[in-house]
């Protein structure tokens, strides 16, 4: 009974922290009402006990309901406009389609408060048990929030898919993609290597600025990277603002808490902590199995690409099993298969579609292909040798791969247009840094590749589309970078987004809207272990307007090319522009002096799950 009662005063406070004024807040409250063997009078936020109310039975995993409130207090559920009437009715069905249903109602900070206690009141008169409310930055549009699939691949060239260049391969899935879509034809990865990309991309910062110069890695002593404790990720971002959140495939940010994935805002991970994998059949990294389903190690069969492409298909499918964390982090063992909530209509078909809101969501698929070792499917290499016959083994293994990637893509964007969410659905495709010189890789027009400041290390390929609101068959050659993605996606998603980002949206240029370029000086850093690269000093790249600044190795001279007359980056003009040098220099020094003193080794410089070697 105490556990009852101390529910019960909690869920009384919630009444009042509202009803004392619209704060709008950037967080998310949640009421629970009726509480267990009680009920709450709106009008003066009173507990009143009820002894013969029975509480509510624990639902295994609610479905949810979604509602928008707009700046002028107009509710719509699934990009429909609704009446008041109309909302009580549809809360109503949903309660009778699920007692448990969570309703979201995801607020417009300007709109009165008024409006949201209006519904708040719908929810309770509807007997809805469990709401959230969510203040969004002025775009709770009558038109429901995308869904995001953000897919990311490991070490893909920019010349490596048809639709940039590739005259030797076929990735008509990635292609079909861009021409529903825009490509940016000069976006750049934050780092010519894995991590540091990864964490721009989820922090929408620069890596050294959250501590991830380098690459995270199983041994301490070749470990170069701590994500920050206190860098808050998109996938945080975005559930504030009612998002479910979801990665599948490779993570790559820690191998321990706190920096996995479900502890740093992703609802559900389906995938692989580690850098890479040893072989792309055992998925062993180091002789570790980094496989994960959230908290739990699995040892899936197959071809990783294909493993990701599945339980990608799967979570879009909702016929996925799924946990959720408690509220320390730890995740229950038990499994909860295929009661997804989102998708409780796709498969049952009990559920009727007027009465539905649906959540959002934010996927990132985050595949290891083409990343070396270069092991595609046999059936797929005989494919294209088939149609290659004079290609290098070399080459013919890599094209494969990049086919069979293409491949899986095509199937993950054909499950989201089967399952009906393909219209209101922004994907994004790009990879985390150039392609991989070594494996056969083709960089296009670009300078050398992977690992290197030069275009080929950092440019990579992107593109991204959205039904009716980005113009098919567009191309834009405006300067972004990885971490430009976060503000991008919270904007156009309309999340809250922290004030502290390097990051600026491109949201605009997508949209086909004009947007001056923006006034900033550009940076790029790595920091690798090894002779070569002195053991950890970090080295750098910077870009302003045409001009860029950098070095390959460090403590190596900065070299100075003009990129509009010299895109090859064959000349270096540092003597012959001195006033040029010197300007980007000191832009870089104080980037330098800004980041060096986040630490991206953890005290005692054993990182989370690392091992000291
Ligand atoms: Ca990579």
């Amino acid at each position: 009974m105490n556990g009852l009662r101390a529910l019960a005063v909690l869920a009384a406070f919630g009444w009042l922290l509202p009803l004392t004024g619209w704060k709008a807040e950037d967080r998310v409250w949640e009421f629970k009402t009726p509480p267990a063997r009680g009920v709450l009078d709106i009008r003066n936020g009173q507990f009143v006990p009820r002894p013969d109310i029975e509480p509510p039975p624990f639902a295994a995993r609610p479905s949810e309901f979604f509602v928008n409130i707009d700046q002028e207090g107009r509710y719509s559920v699934a990009g429909e406009a609704c009446s008041l009437d109309d909302l009580k009715k549809r809360l109503s069905a949903a309660y009778v389609t699920d007692v448990n249903v969570v309703v979201l109602l995801r607020v417009d900070k300007r709109c009165k408060w008024e409006a949201v206690v209006t519904a708040m009141e719908a929810c309770v008169k509807a007997k809805i048990k469990t709401y959230r409310i969510a203040a969004v930055d002025g775009s709770a549009r009558r038109e429901s929030p995308p869904n995001v699939l953000l897919i990311l691949v490991d070490d893909l060239g920019y010349g490596d898919l048809s639709c940039f260049g590739a005259k030797d391969l076929q990735t008509p899935n990635i292609d079909r993609l861009a021409a529903a879509g825009m490509r940016l034809t000069q976006f750049y990865a934050n780092s010519p290597v894995c991590s540091p990309t990864r964490a721009a991309l989820l922090t929408g910062r620069y890596p050294d600025a959250v501590g991830v110069p380098g690459v995270i890695r199983t041994y301490a002593n070749n470990s170069w990277g701590l994500l920050s404790k206190d860098a808050v990720l998109l996938p945080a971002v975005l559930k504030k603002a009612g998002y479910r959140t979801a990665i599948v495939g490779k993570w790559h940010l820690g191998l321990g808490e706190p920096n996995l994935p479900n502890l740093r805002g992703f609802d559900f991970f389906h995938g692989f902590l580690g850098d890479m994998m040893d072989d792309y059949r055992t998925h062993r990294r180091d002789g570790k199995n980094y496989m994960r389903l959230n908290a739990q190690t699995v040892d899936p069969p197959g071809h990783a690409t294909d493993v990701f492409t599945q339980w990608a298909c799967e979570w879009l499918k909702g016929d996925c099993p799924d946990f959720r964390p408690s509220e320390n982090g730890t995740v229950p063992l038990e499994q909860r298969k295929g009661d997804s909530p989102v998708f409780a209509e796709t498969k049952t078909g009990t559920v009727p579609k007027a009465n539905t809101g649906t959540v959002p969501f934010f996927l990132y698929l985050a595949y290891n292909a083409p990343h070396d070792p270069i092991q595609p499917p046999p059936e797929w290499l005989a494919k294209y040798k088939a149609r290659n016959p004079a290609a290098t083994e070399k080459r013919a293994k890599l094209a494969a791969l990049i086919e069979h990637l293409d491949d899986g893509i095509g199937r993950v964007l054909a499950t989201l247009k089967e399952t009906g969410q393909a219209d209101n659905t922004l994907v994004i495709f790009v990879s985390d840094n150039g392609g991989s010189l070594p494996v056969g890789a083709n960089n296009g027009p670009l300078n050398n590749g992977k690992g290197t400041m030069l275009e080929g290390g950092i440019r990579v390929p992107m593109c991204a589309a959205w039904p009716g609101r980005i113009k098919p068959g567009s191309t834009n050659d405006r300067v972004a970078l990885t971490m430009d993605l976060f503000p991008t996606i919270c904007e156009a998603a309309g999340a809250t987004r922290a004030e502290n980002l390097d990051g600026r949206s491109i949201l605009p240029t997508l949209l086909g809207k004009p947007q001056p370029a923006e006034d900033r000086t550009l940076f790029w850093v790595r920091l690798e272990g090894g002779g070569r690269y002195a053991g950890g000093v970090p080295f750098y790249a910077a870009r302003r307007g045409d001009w860029k600044l950098l070095q390959n190795f460090p403590k190596e001279p900065l070299r100075l090319y003009n990129l509009k007359d010299d895109p090859g980056e064959t000349t270096d003009l540092a003597v012959q522009q001195p006033q040029v040098y010197a300007n980007l220099k000191k832009a870089l020094d104080e980037h330098i002096a800004r980041c060096q003193r986040v630490p991206y080794r953890a005290p005692g410089g054993i990182g989370p799950g690392e091992i000291s070697k």
